[in-house]
């Protein structure tokens, strides 16, 4: 199927990338390697996104030509990436009805909704997927393809941390950095260019923590009153919920936030074997064993309650 994939990379002219909302690294990485593949190769290609992506990716070279979701490019092939469903990209089934649809992704929630489908759970990180497909159709590794494929895999592993890391995911790291890719030049764009107004916010989230199911449940929330103290948005709050896991003893870490008045996306982190992506599917989500997230429409009282209920199955 990769080949097959990469032999209509190769044959077909025009292409059109879309990746989920609220795009994570896996999402602009994978996006923009394939996009970058397709340019060496002489293609049209264009990545577009429901949303902007976050600040902290403003260091790629493609970021300025990321565009937001139009469902109108004339094109031949639409290529979905990292995206559990049609509806988490953006794509209006009308527009990409009469164009070969391939959905590439990790997720194992997704129903193949594609032409052709390469869904494998098992991977790492989207960017992972895209390197074999690479790899197996013979198409070019540049050094700039290379370092948004480790982009990808770097932030989708929690830097080598997660339950998905395996050694299939260090060979190609071990590949992608000889092809040029230096790891602390990616690790301190990402991790270390943070805003002075993202500490502000944060120090008011830590303020929230609360625990449930004797510590293995940590909870915290931002709500639309602490972004207007601290003059900031969703953006600045890409990984909070990292604080919330972190704890010793803690199992799963919940994080809360308000986008709209008593609407409340939700954060899921876990540790080890706990499958948290289970609990996500109850609040209109889904996602990974060890990261999922969700809505929770309710009050912010009743939706913590909603949420500590759902993971009674801890209190063991
Ligand atoms: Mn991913």
């Amino acid at each position: 199927m990769k080949k097959k994939v990469a032999e209509i990379l190769k044959s077909k002219s025009s292409f059109l990338i879309v990746t989920h909302r609220h795009p994570d690294g896996d999402a602009i990485g994978s996006s923009l390697a394939l996009y970058n593949v397709l340019k060496e190769l002489g293609k049209t290609a264009f990545v577009e996104i429901p949303t902007q992506p976050a600040y902290i990716y403003d260091f790629l070279d493609d970021y300025s030509n990321i565009e937001l979701t139009s469902n109108s490019k004339d094109v031949e092939v639409i290529i979905a990436l990292d995206s559990a469903s049609m509806d988490r990209c953006g794509l209006d089934p009308e527009y990409a009805k009469n164009k070969l649809l391939i959905n590439i992704d990790h997720h194992k929630t997704n129903p193949l909704y594609g032409d052709i489908n390469i869904v494998e759970p098992e991977a790492a990180a989207v960017g992972c997927i895209i390197w074999e497909i690479i790899k197996q159709g013979d198409l070019p590794l540049s050094k700039k393809t290379a370092e948004y494929l480790y982009l990808s895999i770097l932030t989708d592993t929690g830097s080598f941390r997660y339950s998905s890391t395996n050694p299939k995911t260090f060979m190609v790291a071990a590949d992608l950095l000889e092809k040029g890719v230096e790891p602390w030049y990616i690790a301190s764009n990402v991790y270390e260019r943070e805003k002075p107004e993202t500490y502000k916010l944060l120090s008011l989230v830590l303020d929230t923590l609360e625990f449930h199911y004797d510590g293995k449940l940590a909870l915290e929330y931002v709500t639309i009153d602490m972004f207007k103290k601290t003059n900031t948005s969703a953006d600045n709050t890409e990984s909070f919920v990292n604080y919330a896991r972190s704890i010793r003893g803690v199992e799963v870490g919940v994080f809360l936030r308000e986008d709209e008045p008593n609407v409340f996306k939700i954060s899921i982190r876990s540790k080890g074997n706990i499958d948290v992506s289970e609990v996500a599917v109850q609040f209109e989500g889904g996602g990974h064993k060890n990261a999922a997230g969700g809505t929770v429409r309710a009050p912010l009282e009743e939706a913590k309650r909603k949420i500590v209920e759902a993971f009674s199955f801890l209190n063991r």
